[in-house]
């Protein structure tokens, strides 16, 4: 299990409290997939993914990247519980979507960077270091059910 401080939790959640989940979210799965085209493969169904631009004013990808950030939210209210909480989320990535475990990583990566310029200073160090280990736990999580 994660371990985390005290004020490792209050970094997470005082930033949670601020990130507008609807324009981080669509922000971060929009840039997985311009930065990382091989990803274009599990959305298939989304419609235009053909440039940049498609992607970046795609609704579907906006909704979606707001459904998967809002599910990190979970993660913020379960730090001590993130494995059971993502279970069912990890059985379903593995077993009925077929995602490489692989881009959890990538997409954690993103929201870093997506965080960073949302917040520019107020993402300090200290906060970009426990969310990068909140980004590490939940793409663990989403992996262990793989097999
Ligand atoms: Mg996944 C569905 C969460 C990464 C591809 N993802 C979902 C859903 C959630 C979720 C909550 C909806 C589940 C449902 O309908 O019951 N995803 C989630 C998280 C992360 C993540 C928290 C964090 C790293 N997902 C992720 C990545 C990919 C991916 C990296 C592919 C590159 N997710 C994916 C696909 C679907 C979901 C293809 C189904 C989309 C659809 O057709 O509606």
């Amino acid at each position: 299990m994660v371990h985390w401080t005290a004020e490792e939790k209050q970094l997470i959640t005082g930033l949670w409290g601020k990130v507008n989940v609807d324009q981080c979210g669509g922000e971060a799965l929009a840039r997985l997939l311009i930065v990382y085209p091989w990803t274009q493969r599990f959305f298939a169904s989304f419609g235009n993914l053909a440039t940049a631009s498609a992607i970046t004013s795609n609704a579907m990808v906006h909704a979606h990247g707001k459904k998967v950030l809002t599910s990190f939210g979970e993660a913020v209210k379960n730090l001590d519980n993130i494995k059971n909480t993502f279970a069912q989320l990890s059985e379903l990535h593995c077993d009925k979507l077929h995602v490489d475990p692989e881009n959890f990583k990538l997409l954690g990566d993103i929201l870093i960077i997506v965080l960073a310029a949302h917040f520019g200073k107020d993402f300090t160090p200290d906060c970009q270091a426990a969310w990068k280990k909140l980004v590490n736990a939940v793409a663990h999580a989403l992996a262990r059910k793989y097999h």
